[in-house]
């Protein structure tokens, strides 16, 4: 089996602890440190052990796809929370922007949590801001990796990314990890970039990101918006605006979806990306699409990720995996590991 470099930190261990909204009742976060444990336990197991920390970027890559207000909030807002109700507990906005209406925050942290967040899933406690840094940091060491002639690289990062968007944080996602990639890979000297989102959920923030660009392709398969969460975004008819027309492609499909019907979408994804031929292709990587987690509705089981991962190694450019969703924790070690040894494999 090839061996594939994986990129991680411990520095995402502080964001934990704090509650969110599922519909009518407050739980504890599914995206928790225990998920970095448990993937890391099940690659040593499948013997995965080329294992590397994270070296340092600073913002710069960062301020290269978010606003700088809204770096500036993820970083302040819970030091100006804590002013206001001291330590423990978490901030969170209160109410969210007002459509058609000007949206300039001031001073007060819940008027920067009502403009710079859109949903009641991204809390920030005293370890975000310094997990949100570590999660860029490793997928910017695993982008460097491959920049540098690897042919393959994983950044085991969290929190995850797929939902942020250049000023807007929520469902998990603080900085766009992917996002922040692609653009550096660019700016070091690539032409061509292909993202494939194989979380269960669409990634609204990095088509966001990219929806008016031709450098980038975004490729999604996920749980249709008409169904689950983003709601708003991620049918078939979002494909690009401008010269970025027809580079991105949705693929939402119904709960309930298992490998049979999946597979299939997966290699439109994949035929996309090959028409694209990207420098790199970045895959991000959600495997909330297990029939048992509790965040996710597909039907995907603990083998098929194996299948997932082999048929991506199918395409010949380098490939950059980034760590997003999956929050069946007894499950999550294996099923991620099973796409790296899937890949691997096929690739070797
Ligand atoms: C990165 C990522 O996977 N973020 C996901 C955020 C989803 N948060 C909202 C969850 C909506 C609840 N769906 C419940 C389905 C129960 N089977
Ligand atoms: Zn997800």
């Amino acid at each position: 089996m090839s061996c594939m470099r994986i990129f991680h930190s411990d520095d995402h261990r502080g964001h934990a602890g704090a509650m969110e909204m599922r519909y009518d009742r407050l739980i504890p976060m599914c995206e928790s440190p225990d998920r970095i444990d448990t993937i890391l336990a099940a690659l040593r197991d499948q013997g995965h052990v080329d294992l590397a920390l994270a070296s340092s970027f600073g913002l710069e890559p960062v301020l290269r796809v978010h606003t700088p207000a809204f770096v500036d909030f993820l970083q302040r807002c819970w030091p100006l929370w804590e002013a206001e109700f001291g330590p423990g507990g978490f901030a969170t906005a209160y109410m969210f922007g007002m459509r058609g209406m000007d949206q300039v925050p001031n001073g007060s942290v819940h008027s920067m949590l009502s403009c710079y967040t859109f949903d009641v899933c991204v809390p920030f406690v005293a370890g975000t801001w310094t997990a949100i840094r570590s999660a860029v940091d490793v997928t910017l060491s695993a982008a460097s990796h491959v920049a540098g002639g690897g042919r393959s690289a994983f950044a085991l990062c969290r929190p995850p990314g797929h939902h942020a968007s250049s000023d807007l944080a929520g469902g998990y996602c603080y900085v766009n990890n992917a996002a922040v990639a692609a653009q550096m890979l660019l700016d070091r000297g690539a032409s061509r970039i292909a993202i494939l989102d194989v979380d269960y959920h669409h990634g609204n923030g990095t088509q966001r990101i990219f929806y008016d660009r031709n450098d980038v392709l975004y490729a999604s398969i996920h749980a249709t918006p008409e169904r689950e969460y983003p709601f708003l975004l991620g049918y078939a008819h979002e494909t690009g605006a401008g010269k970025g027309q027809g580079f991105n492609f949705n693929q939402p499909l119904p709960l309930g979806t298992a490998i049979d019907s999946y597979r299939p979408a997966l290699a439109a994804a994949l035929e996309r990306v090959r028409a694209h031929a990207p420098d790199v292709l970045i895959v991000s990587l959600g495997v909330d699409s297990y029939i048992r987690d509790p965040v996710g509705g597909f039907a995907l089981e603990s083998d098929d990720f194996l299948t997932l991962g082999g048929d991506i190694a199918t395409l010949p450019m380098p490939t950059l995996f980034v760590m997003e969703g999956g929050y069946a924790i007894e499950e999550l070690g294996r099923n991620t590991a099973n796409v790296i040894t899937g890949f691997a494999q096929r690739r070797e």
